[in-house]
């Protein structure tokens, strides 16, 4: 069975998780799933896509599927993991997509929610930053995306905590657009994506590549990008990145010893 469903109307496509079973994690499948259908929704002239969980969704998506982890030893977050895939493939897509955010978004998902270029939600929405909660060494292009879009101070505390921030507190970091009640949540979003369709639709991907590649024009050496992929091995090569995949696994809080 489908875990998302894809419509397409007035140029305007729509995305939606349909997995509320495992929360929409983002697996293979549900990645592989979303890559066909937006393939297939540029076909039909969309300009704008709405990615979205299903009306009422206490969770909008519990990110990476855990079990889909490696185990120590290789990179959890390399460029060929299906949830970076579908970050680059939403960051470099012509046209502007809007998450459409209600109920909680974990881990890789929030990342996946700042991919998309304009994010508008509701009070139940709530953003949780899980890498060291799971003993996972985030990425550099996810950790710059975060910095670019909240600022460091307010990464840095998503990161370390790994508590979630309320849909306030959201709208207030920068990393919600609009923070609008639940009843016109849906209408909103689809008013603004209709806007956008009447507009150019060359010059507002045009200026999407030049966001993208401004806020990704960060000069790092070959030897400092060797010493953060260093750093990143010394975690996801530890006893604690194990451990935070087991206790997730067995349901239950890990034990982290620094190891
Ligand atoms: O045990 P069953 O088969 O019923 O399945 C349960 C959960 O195991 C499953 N599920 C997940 N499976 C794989 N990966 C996940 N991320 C995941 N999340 C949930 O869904 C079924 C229902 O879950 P349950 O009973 O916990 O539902 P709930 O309503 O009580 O609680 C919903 C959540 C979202 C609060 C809870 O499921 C939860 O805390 N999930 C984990 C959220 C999380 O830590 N996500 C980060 C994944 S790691 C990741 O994204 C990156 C690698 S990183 O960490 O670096 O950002």
């Amino acid at each position: 069975m489908a875990v998302i469903s894809t419509q397409l109307q007035d140029n305007i496509g729509t995305i939606t998780f349909n997995n509320p079973e495992h929360r929409n994690v983002l697996s293979t499948t549900s990645i592989s799933e979303m890559i066909q259908s937006i393939g297939a929704l540029q076909k039909g002239k969309m300009r704008v896509l709405v990615l979205r969980a299903l009306k009422g969704s206490k969770v909008w998506s519990a990110g990476h599927d855990v079990h889909e982890l490696p185990l120590p030893g290789r990179d959890p977050l390399a460029y060929n993991d299906p949830l970076v895939t579908i970050l680059r493939s939403i960051q470099s897509l012509p046209i502007p997509v809007i998450a459409m955010v209600e109920g909680s978004v974990w881990g890789g998902a929030c990342d996946l929610a700042l991919s998309c270029d304009i994010l508008i939600g509701c009070q139940t929405a709530s953003f949780c930053m899980t890498p060291a909660k799971i003993g996972v060494p985030y990425n550099v292009s996810g950790i710059l995306h975060f910095m670019n879009i909240m600022g460091v101070n307010y990464a840095k505390e998503m990161f370390f905590t790994a508590e979630p921030l309320s849909a306030e507190q959201a709208h207030q970091a920068g990393l919600l657009n609009h923070l609008v009640d639940e009843a016109s949540l849906e209408e909103f979003t689809y008013q603004m994506a209709a806007k956008i369709t009447r507009n150019s639709p060359l010059s507002i991907g045009v200026i999407k590549e030049q966001v993208r590649l401004l806020g990704s024009a960060h000069p790092l050496s070959p030897l400092t990008f060797e010493r953060i992929q260093g750093l990143r091995r010394t975690v996801y090569d530890s006893k604690d990145y194990e451990e935070g995949i087991k206790a997730f696994l067995e349901k239950r809080p890990p034990l982290f010893t620094g190891d």
